[in-house]
């Protein structure tokens, strides 16, 4: 694939079950994406450089997924004008309400655009991603249209036993 326009990050391994519903709908939407572990805790000078070097790489956006003391989304934000969209990674200890609480209340300044807990929330974070992407590609926007039209199609207007 072509040079990625979107970075699909994680706080950790552990994350990748749920972050992969990301990388599944921007491969589906063909948006080229990249895969990283990055955590704000762990690897904070690694989280530091791709931050600074987001942009200037020619990322679009950034699906940024963490679990319980989430900062890695928002720490990313204050690195980059790159926009970013946190997913709240769900937790054992607190079920995910910490991961949320982490990553929505950001300062007046910094934004993210933050998801719902879990694999819903990843996965509508790399949708989200696409989005931005297709406000200057008009060929991907027509592919998430036909996908929403699918969407749309496959929901029944009556509920049924089966
Ligand atoms: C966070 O801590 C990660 O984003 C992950 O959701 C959580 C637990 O990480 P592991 O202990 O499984 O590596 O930094």
């Amino acid at each position: 694939m072509s040079e990625p326009r979107v970075g699909v990050v994680m706080g950790s391994q552990s994350d990748w079950p749920t972050m992969k519903e990301a990388v599944g709908i921007l491969t589906e939407l063909g948006v080229a994406c990249e895969t990283r572990i990055v955590s704000a805790h762990r690897t904070p000078d690694r989280l530091w450089r791709y931050g600074g070097e987001a942009a200037g790489r020619g990322l679009k956006a950034i699906v940024a997924g963490a679990g319980g003391a989430a900062h890695l989304p928002g720490m990313l934000a204050s690195k980059t004008r790159v926009p970013v969209i946190g997913v709240p990674v769900q937790t054992k200890a607190l079920g995910g309400v910490d991961s949320l609480y982490s990553i929505v209340q950001m300062p007046r300044g910094f934004p993210v655009a933050t998801m719902a807990i879990g694999a819903a929330g990843a996965l509508n974070g790399g949708l989200m991603a696409a989005q931005i992407v297709a406000l200057e590609d008009a060929e991907l926007a027509a592919r998430i249209d036909a996908w929403r039209a699918a969407l749309a199609a496959s929901i029944p207007e009556e509920p049924s036993d089966d």
